[in-house]
């Protein structure tokens, strides 16, 4: 059965990185009883401007790690919900330089729990599909809940980590917690390092896509404000001590994806590269969400894959300001990597 629980001031942690800061949006235009608390470290990957205009009555700014055992000590006390998004998020980056990940994503994690339990606060954990390994193409399987960890990248490997920590916290020290492992995210303010948006704005600077190996991996594409109405949903109705998947039966190979978003750019189906292929590369995700689904009535709204693409591009089109400080040092990054 599950619990009800209603918060009203509650500490976003990497609020301004893609999926947090749209979380936090999502928040103020459905839940304006609730305060919100950013802790952002501000790294690469947070940029301020993804909650800027939003009412200063609901929503407030700490720029800080969530490492910082002291700064955590100095701003908890008085919330009644922890939810965790910040992490090192990219793969290719945990290839070429793992220790940020290890760092934020399983220290950071230990801080924030130890923190959790020392003001018996209500803590949500954000993870990944990732944490389960991936599939073969052809395998009629999916993703379940309980399923074993076999993580395959230095990236997910810490994410695994992150998770077991929650697990045994919950249960040797009874902290009240949640996980969701969420499928592949789309949408508005996504980093021009992630795969959609470079391939979008690779096409608007007049860059050629890039596609790692032979194309054919597939991710389970869900867009990334059915992920907020998800994390809601568990923090308010979920089972304490329970892991919930988070999918919108969105499989979708690569090749399909990139030639989707050509299309609707008005390119030539083969104007890409192929890249050398990124290693270990996870080859297919699939998630079975039925026990959200059936446990707290959560249903994707974004149903229509095509529909939420076209929207990001037009996002992307519109938001040239905002993704076109990153672009350069980010492609110049891929080149010396060889992708
Ligand atoms: P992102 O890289 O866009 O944002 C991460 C945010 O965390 C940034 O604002 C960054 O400044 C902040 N941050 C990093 N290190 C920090 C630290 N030490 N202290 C405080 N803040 C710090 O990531 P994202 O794609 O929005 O992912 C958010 C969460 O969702 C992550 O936990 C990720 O593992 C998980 N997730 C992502 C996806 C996806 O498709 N992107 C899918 C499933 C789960
Ligand atoms: O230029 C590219 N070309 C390409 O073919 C890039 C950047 C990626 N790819 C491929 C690799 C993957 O198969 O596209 C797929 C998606 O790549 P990413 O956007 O890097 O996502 P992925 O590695 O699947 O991980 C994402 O989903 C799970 C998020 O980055 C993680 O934070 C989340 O946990």
């Amino acid at each position: 059965m599950s619990e009800s629980f209603e918060p009203k001031n509650i500490i976003v942690t990497g609020g301004c990185g893609f999926i947090g800061s749209n979380f936090v949006r999502w928040m103020v235009a459905n839940h304006p009883e609730c305060h919100v608390t950013v802790l952002d470290k501000l790294t690469y990957a947070g940029n301020p401007k993804n909650i800027a205009g939003l009412p200063e009555s609901q929503v407030e700014l700490v720029v800080g790690d969530i490492c910082d055992a002291d700064l955590l000590d100095r701003i908890v006390p008085g919330h009644d919900a922890i939810v965790h998004y910040a992490a090192e998020s990219h793969n290719d980056n945990s290839i070429f330089d793992p220790e940020p990940f290890v760092r934020t994503n399983v220290v950071g994690t230990y801080r924030l729990l130890h923190v959790a339990g020392r003001y018996d606060i209500r803590y949500h954990h954000v993870s990944t599909d990732e944490v389960y390994g991936d599939l073969d193409l052809d395998e009629p399987r999916r993703f379940e809940p309980d399923d074993p960890y076999k993580p395959s990248s230095p990236y997910s490997s810490t994410k695994a980590s992150s998770d077991l920590l929650v697990r045994a916290w919950h249960r040797t020290y009874g902290i009240r917690a949640t996980i969701s492992n969420c499928s592949n995210n789309y949408g508005p303010y996504q980093h021009v390092e992630k795969f959609i948006p470079r391939q979008i704005t690779n096409v608007l600077c007049g860059i050629r896509p890039k596609l790692y190996g032979t194309g054919k991996n597939v991710r389970d594409w869900i867009h990334t404000e059915d992920h907020s109405r998800a994390v809601w949903d568990i923090l308010a109705k979920g089972r304490i001590g329970e892991t919930y998947l988070i999918g919108a039966n969105g499989e979708r190979s690569n090749i399909d994806v990139l030639r989707s978003i050509l299309s609707a750019m008005g390119q030539p189906e083969d104007a890409f590269d192929w890249v050398r292929d990124r290693p270990g590369h996870d080859r297919r995700y699939s998630i079975d969400s039925a026990k959200l689904e059936d446990e707290l009535g959560w249903r994707p709204i974004h149903a229509d894959f095509g529909e939420g693409l076209d929207q990001t591009i037009e996002w992307y089109r519109d938001h040239e300001s905002w993704w076109r400080p990153a672009k350069e040092t980010t492609e110049r990054k891929y080149a010396a990597q060889g992708q």
